[in-house]
């Protein structure tokens, strides 16, 4: 058991001793001057996505290996206190042997005071077998559960590094455009909006929308404004990985059509409950007016109203000063909110802060939903929120947004562009 334990201890260090070279070698900007056009749009992760994904992991690995490096020199600790114990009682039963012959009476007391302390020694030696064992059983879980991070780690390098990723070949100015020329099919093609000095790839599909940000965990979203403006995580061909496509290239798409665009938001819980909420003529400003969200009014859904603020009924300012509509991008490091601080730095995302939100997808992602003031850096609410389904301690557990042309919605019905949501899964 223990040369099975250290082999797989072995394995594991090995494997940390690979991803980090992995790292020094296909790492080197630092995150925050990321390359904007560091292969974003291909299958494969980015520079940075590689990086966060192993951020995220490295600290809980350590923490486990020190832990168990910690476990091993306890008990390595007590087998030698047993070992001692018993070479004790050895000697004693031969030193009782040699002398009982001879001298049984005058001995028998002191035997009999032996015969006391191999019970107490005994009884010692059972409560440290069960320490042992329990010992042993806290690590064999703990071995199982670090075999399973190492199978997924490996799944997930395995299925997103493909090298080459299917990118339509029909290019336009718009999906309409794409499909005009004969792009049916969904994917990732190339788009060139009126106003764009050069094409970039959007996933879009037969009802002619653009996806630009899809959430399920396994991105970090806590990003400054250039990551914010460029775009981050990872596009795929069958919309299923998570990203922000660039606030640059949703202004672009959003300002060219001559159809009115809708914001469509698609939202699932934790129980698996999907809901949306629409908002017509959906616009986003550019970068000298840092990206302002502009709509026109509430289009429909069953998920609430949560842009147009929501009353937490902790003040009658409540409603107007968390709502959405007309507000400026802000990030960690670019303040526009109407907050005497900064929402989006004591947060940590980027979002159309006021004061700061009833809407927040780009929050925090939170295992099973619910969360409290404890788990959060300095009590803020800070997950994916939308309060007029769920509280703002309720964080969702996947997301999707993404504009659509208005006749698409009004003659393909409500649901027209609503796709299956498929995340990575819960690692
Ligand atoms: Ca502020």
């Amino acid at each position: 058991n223990m040369a099975s334990f250290m082999h797989v201890a072995v394995s594991i260090l090995l494997l940390f001793t690979l991803t980090s070279a992995q790292m020094r070698g296909d790492y080197s900007p630092p995150q925050d001057i990321c390359n904007p056009n560091d292969g974003f749009g291909k299958y494969c992760p980015t520079t940075c996505g590689v990086a966060d994904y192993l951020q995220r992991y490295k600290p809980d690995m350590d923490r486990e290996l020190d832990q168990m490096e910690q476990d091993l020199e306890d008990l390595a600790n007590l087998t030698r206190g047993a070992q001692d114990k018993v070479v004790y009682l050895r000697d004693s039963e031969t030193q009782a042997q040699k002398q009982a012959p001879d001298t049984y009476i005058k001995k028998s007391t002191s035997m009999l005071d032996d015969i006391l302390r191999f019970e107490k020694s005994i009884l010692a030696q059972e409560d440290q077998i069960y320490q042992l064992q329990s010992i042993l059983q806290a690590n064999e879980k703990r071995i199982t559960d670090l075999k399973q991070m190492s199978v997924q780690l490996d799944q997930m390098c395995k299925e997103p590094c493909k090298d080459t990723v299917e990118i339509q070949t029909v290019t336009g100015k718009d999906c309409q455009d794409i499909a005009n020329k004969g792009g049916k099919v969904s994917g990732l093609y190339y788009v060139k909006p009126a106003r764009a000095p050069e094409a970039f790839l959007v996933f879009t599909d037969q009802n002619s929308l653009y996806v630009f940000q899809r959430r399920d965990g396994s991105v970090d979203f806590n990003k400054k404004w250039i990551q914010y403006k460029e775009g981050f995580g990872y596009l795929s061909p069958d919309d299923r990985t998570e990203f922000w496509l660039g606030n640059e290239k949703i202004h672009l798409l959003s300002v060219q059509s001559s159809v009115p665009y809708v914001l469509r938001i698609e939202m699932v819980d934790w129980d698996g409950n999907k809901k949306y909420a629409d908002y017509a003529t959906f616009k986003l400003g550019p970068e000298v007016d840092a990206y302002r969200l502009t709509y026109s009014y509430y289009f429909g859904g069953d998920a609430g109203d949560a842009f147009d603020g929501h009353d937490f009924g902790d003040d009658p300012s409540d409603k107007f000063y968390t709502s959405h509509n007309g507000m400026q991008f802000s990030t960690p490091d670019k303040d526009n909110d109407k907050f005497h601080e900064n929402c989006a730095l004591q947060e940590g995302a980027g979002w159309w802060m006021n004061r700061c939100h009833a809407a927040h997808l780009n929050g925090k992602y939170y295992q099973g939903g619910k969360y409290t003031e404890k788990d959060t850096q300095n009590g803020y609410d800070n997950g994916i929120i939308w309060a007029t389904w769920h509280s703002r301690w309720y964080s969702l557990k996947e997301t999707t947004m993404k504009i659509i042309p208005i006749n698409r919605i009004s003659t393909d019905g409500q649901h027209s562009g609503a796709k299956q949501f498929g995340g990575l899964g819960d690692i």
